[in-house]
């Protein structure tokens, strides 16, 4: 969408708001022992406290309220029986809406201590979103986000999944633009737009550039690769983006 009122601001700022507590509360909770289906009960219990909807539930009647991936998972994954251990790499994938604004938020995380290559791979996801971020200006190329995404992984050893891309959000969870490539793709000759709001999600890899679904409807995994994601809201203004699940 492409948010033009202070009444667009603060519904988008609130549900942001929503989302964001939900993914830190998750992230606290995320502990050896703890199941993904406990972790997603809470995130349940607090959309409904807030009286908000999970967007993967209520979008696309997803088995969850939040999407928790582990290892080899890289998106998608559906809360069950799966226990986490010492060491995994998990995935906390937030999106929900409220007076029919959106937001999505997603991070990966090493639980407890884990190895270096993996809170390395997490440190990187985050900072090619920070790299891309200054490149979010209205007037500005869509593309020049996935090429400062795609530097900064090759900088520090890493790739990026070429098919799992960000995405315009505002009014539903994916809308337009399609796709914020994690890549620069030369045919992407966009323009971001003044007020336009996107979903920008970052998803670097330690060896494979594409993900697969498992079989199960829903799961991305990898064969042989870990990969990292972190994911912000933002609304693009001419005085810098306002970012709405900080
Ligand atoms: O938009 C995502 O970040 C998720 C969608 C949840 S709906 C089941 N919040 C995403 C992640 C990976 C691939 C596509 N979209
Ligand atoms: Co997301
Ligand atoms: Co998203």
């Amino acid at each position: 969408m492409i948010a033009k009122t202070e009444e667009d601001i603060n519904g988008l700022k609130e549900i942001g708001r929503i989302c964001a507590s939900i993914r830190d509360e998750l992230v606290r909770r995320a502990m050896p022992g703890v199941t993904t289906k406990e972790l997603d009960e809470i995130a349940g219990e607090m959309f409904a406290k807030e009286g908000a909807t999970s967007a993967p539930k209520g979008e696309y009647d997803f088995p969850g309220y939040t999407c928790i991936s582990i290892n080899e998972e890289v998106a998608h994954g559906i809360p069950g029986k799966r226990v986490i251990q010492e060491g995994d790499i998990v995935n906390i994938d937030v999106s929900g809406s409220k007076n029919g604004y959106f937001a999505d938020t997603g991070i990966s995380v090493v639980v407890g201590e884990g190895e270096e290559v993996l809170k390395k791979l997490c440190d990187v996801a985050k900072l090619a979103f920070e790299e891309g971020l200054k490149k979010a200006k209205p007037g500005s190329r869509k593309s020049g986000l996935g090429k400062a995404v795609y530097r900064t992984a090759k900088q520090h050893g890493f790739t990026v999944i070429m098919n799992l891309t960000g995405h315009g959000i505002g009014r539903t969870i994916h809308e337009e633009p399609e796709y914020i490539y994690n890549y620069n793709e030369p045919s992407d000759d966009e323009l971001l737009k003044d007020g336009m709001v996107i979903a920008f999600e970052p998803f670097i890899s330690t060896l494979e550039e594409e993900v697969f679904e498992k079989g199960d409807e829903w799961t991305y995994i990898t064969e042989q690769s870990f990969v990292a994601q972190y994911e912000h809201t933002m609304i693009l203004t001419k005085n810098g983006p306002i970012i709405t699940t900080l």
